[in-house]
């Protein structure tokens, strides 16, 4: 187009780049191959686009924009009508031009209209609409898509009947279960509350629901138990793992996955197509609780809910639970310290804490069990406040110096005052085959005593996951069942990609996670694609896509920044320093590896899928090292808390499956040393990551990208850069970039016809039923795309059995023709056009 230098015509509606609004509709104006004139609106704030479309605030100006911003000579054409009038998609594939702006402008101006759900093919974005929809989750809705999406070999896809919803994955799972006899998995992305948690509750309740159908029936109320007990689980999961941030009042401070286990109904002969499945338990695996909040939180935000909700309860029950709870509020306690939220979604702490007493007597926690949870909690709170101090001005040593704080904790936790006292401020060293205690300085005492409470709380955590999973697990339900008796739908909610301006251990093991993620959806993308292509009965030439292997191979390579911090964390002097050096040197030649001298010797940085991120080492052996000191879980051993005495060594989610090395933690600062690179958080989070990604990879999954509109937590409001950024992050362009790189344009035939008819100027048929689409699209593209063909008069588009599709510019050929022709017809369409932002 334009190659002679001269101005071409084509569809006035374009957009064009805005360094703070990501990209801006504009009209063009006139275009060589060097610069286009665009006329664009400009707007006094985002929060005016965003709260008014931008109508009052809009000014139209011309702009020249240069070559370099106007990628291979076009602009990115808007999806207009003939009225300028913005087109939207419910499913985005079928947007005749489909770029990030035109993703990010359909999605918005569907948000606004209160439709949070768009689909990308089979992906289903959910932008979270921070309001409830309620006519969106109503019985009646989830009928409707159970029973929509459980069609047979030949009918129509029902999708095309229905709008895009969560409870379409929902239900194509199920279908997938219990139709297709293939275990499934929904995979949830997003940043911190874009709405994950949420996203796989309503999955859930859909799946739940489908109980109540006719094949519902069998096992009675039994069955309906362990329903609710899997239901209900989350609210206890998030009473331990959810705390209040800046960026979510609920945010999960840990990744799940809840495998949903189904039981076919024997009564249903095998071949006869009906769902025949019924849930029959669940099992949940838990990653990387975030440690550090566990004694420590920034001031606006809060520790763990339990905390809270512990201390908001009658005062009766809080004396039952430990006489030192009397009269206490939440100030009484360091590690609560004072907060001003007192309630979470609209709930009272105190009214949460009676909703988690029930919960966990759903799972079986009552009696002495639950009294040795709260106090096990209490023990928490009350290491919290401990100090330290050092004994006659010593300053090499160190004595605990809020002695009743003390004895009452020694007391609660039932250990031996002095015994306990010692295993706190000493620790036992080993050296030549000689034992000797080395005193610590009051700073490090303190940091024994968090790191202990931060053990025995993450303990409490996977202990709570173990009695979970045994109310819940099938197989424990079933007598004499085994898990390989059920099939399965897992419901992944993890942690999406992290950057902040000063990223830890923690934001690389999540991007490590994501890019694992990542990995396999680029595959399942592609897989789709080629589905799609051989269905349409078009022949592919290979595409080549971006993978993300290199990045996976420095992180996770023989000699990638894995192996290097393990191996420094089991040399004698290694240190975090070190680990950085030797991670950049032996990997400098990785293309993944940002080469940056003003990097500091404590820094280095990666080029992951979704942008740059740069790390901070410093910590990162310790963290690493995962354990504490020997004389603590000597010492937790003597408790008469079950809890704590039992578990300071248990990481496994389940009481009996002894396999399941897991990852409680993520970062913490930690004491003492392990001798074995294998005993390593990286490891464990490693084989964790692994083993997932086995079980993920014999499933079908199916993938809900979360975005979150506004950091404001506003409905109705979309920010377009960050929008833009998180689309990037969830791959949403990447998967429409595959999906389009050999034919980045496509129309079905109906549309095509209709809107191009105008061209060759042939009249439409009167019957529209009688009309064969297909033919009339070929005859009309052959004619009109012949200037495009290439040397071997190859042409510059493939008509399939549904759609036609574009090569590079072909649409945008089309456009201006069909520009040419309306101008021709005498049409203004610049009086036409209507405010379609
Ligand atoms: V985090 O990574 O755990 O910090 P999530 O899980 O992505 O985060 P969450 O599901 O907790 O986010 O959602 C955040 C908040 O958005 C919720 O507390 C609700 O207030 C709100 N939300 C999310 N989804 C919906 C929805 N479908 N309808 C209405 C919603 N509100
Ligand atoms: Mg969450």
């Amino acid at each position: 187009m334009g190659k002679d230098g001269g101005s071409v015509a084509t569809s006035n509606n374009v957009y064009v780049k805005d360094k703070d609004l990501a990209w801006l509709p504009a009209r063009l104006k006139s275009q060589t191959d060097k610069e286009a004139v665009v006329s664009i609106p400009t707007y006094d704030d985002e929060a005016a686009i965003a709260n008014d479309g931008g109508k009052n605030a809009r000014k139209w100006t011309d702009k020249v924009v240069k070559l370099k911003e106007y990628e291979g000579g076009t602009l990115p054409m808007a999806n207009v009508d003939k009225a300028g009038v913005l087109t939207l998609k419910e499913d985005m594939v079928d947007l005749p031009f489909l770029h990030e702006a035109a993703i990010l402008y359909n999605l918005k101006e569907r948000h606004r209209q209160g439709f949070p759900y768009t689909r990308t093919g089979d992906i289903v974005i959910a932008i979270n609409p921070y309001q409830w929809l309620t006519h969106l989750y109503t019985d009646k809705m989830q009928d409707q898509y159970a029973n929509k999406m459980v069609w047979k070999a030949g009918d129509s896809d029902p999708r095309k009947e229905l709008d895009p919803h969560i409870y379409e994955t929902s239900a194509l799972s199920y279908k997938g279960l219990a139709v297709d006899d293939c275990n499934q998995s929904i995979l949830v992305s997003g940043e911190s509350g874009a709405g994950k948690t949420e996203t796989v509750k309503i999955c859930m309740n859909h799946m739940a629901s489908v109980q109540k159908g006719p094949t519902g029936q069998k096992g009675g109320d039994g069955l309906n138990e362990v329903v609710k007990r899997v239901v209900e689980s989350n609210p206890l999961l998030e009473a331990f793992g959810n705390a209040k941030t800046r960026r979510n009042d609920n945010s999960s401070r840990f990744g799940k996955y809840i495998m949903l286990q189904f039981d076919r109904d024997a009564n249903v002969a095998p071949g006869q197509r009906v769902p025949h499945c019924k849930i029959a338990g669940s099992k949940c695996e838990v990653y990387l609780l975030e440690k550090s909040r566990i004694m420590t939180h920034d001031e606006s935000e809060r520790t763990y809910h339990i905390f809270y909700q512990m201390i908001a309860a009658k005062e009766a029950d809080k004396v039952k639970i430990w006489k030192g709870l009397k009269g206490t509020t939440n100030a009484s306690f360091k590690v609560i310290g004072h907060t001003d939220t007192t309630s979470i979604e609209g709930k009272s702490d105190g009214d949460h804490f009676y909703e988690t007493v029930e919960g966990l007597a759903k799972v079986g926690v009552t009696g002495d069990s639950l009294m040795t949870l709260w106090r096990a909690i209490a023990c928490v709170l009350q290491l919290g406040n401990i100090t330290f101090g050092p004994p006659g001005g010593d300053t090499e040593k160190s004595c605990v110096t809020s002695k009743s704080e003390f004895n009452s904790l020694a007391e609660l936790i039932g250990i031996n005052p002095t015994e306990l006292e010692k295993a706190l401020v000493e620790r036992t060293m080993n050296a030549r085959g000689e034992v000797f205690k080395v005193p610590l300085k009051p700073d490090a005492a303190k940091d024994s005593c968090e790191a202990f409470g931060k053990e025995i709380y993450s303990k409490i955590f996977l202990w709570l996951v173990r009695e979970i999973n045994d109310a819940t697990m099938a197989e424990k339900n079933y007598k004499g069942a085994r898990k390989s008796d059920f099939c399965t739908i897992g419901l992944l909610d993890i942690f999406g990609f992290e950057s902040f301006p000063v990223n830890g251990f923690e934001q690389l093991a999540i991007n490590y996670a994501n890019e694992k993620l990542q990995q396999k959806f680029t595959k399942d993308i592609f897989k789709a694609v080629q589905e799609e292509y051989k269905f349409e009965g078009i022949a592919l030439d290979d595409i080549l896509y971006d993978d993300n292997s290199d990045v996976l191979d420095l992180i996770e390579g023989r000699a990638g920044l894995l192996a290097m911090l393990n191996e420094e964390c089991v040399r004698p002097k290694g240190s975090d320093k070190e680990f950085v050096y030797k991670a950049c040197n032996t990997n400098k030649t990785s293309p993944c590896l940002v080469q940056d001298r003003l990097l500091g010797p404590l820094d280095f940085g990666i080029h992951h899928y979704a942008g740059k991120v740069v790390y901070h080492a410093n910590g990162f052996l310790q963290v690493n090292q995962d354990t504490i000191a020997p004389d603590l879980i000597e010492i937790a051993k003597q408790s008469s808390n079950d809890i704590i005495a039992n578990h300071m060594q248990n990481d496994s989610m389940t009481k009996d499956d002894g396999s399941g090395e897991s990852t409680a933690v993520r970062a913490g600062p930690k004491r003492g040393k392990s001798n074995m690179a294998s005993d390593t958080l990286w490891n464990k989070f490693k084989n964790q990551l692994t083993s997932l990604m086995k079980q993920l990879n014999e499933t079908q999954s199916r993938y809900i990208r979360c975005i979150k509109p506004n950091p404001i937590k506003r409905p109705n409001i979309m920010y377009h850069m960050t929008t833009v950024e998180q689309l990037r992050c969830a791959g949403v362009v990447a998967a429409v970039t595959i999906s389009r790189t050999a034919f980045p344009n496509r129309l079905d035939h109906r549309a095509c016809v209709e809107r191009f008819k105008v061209i060759n100027k042939t009249k439409g048929k009167k019957d529209k039923s009688k009309v064969d689409y297909k033919d009339e699209v070929t005859k009309l593209l052959t004619a009109a795309l012949k200037p495009l063909q290439d040397e071997t008069g190859k042409p510059a588009f493939v008509v399939g059995k549904t759609r036609a599709y574009f090569k590079t510019g072909a649409l945008e050929f089309l456009e201006g023709k069909r520009m040419e022709a309306w101008e021709q017809w005498a049409l203004d369409l610049q009086r036409t056009s209507r405010g379609w932002l």
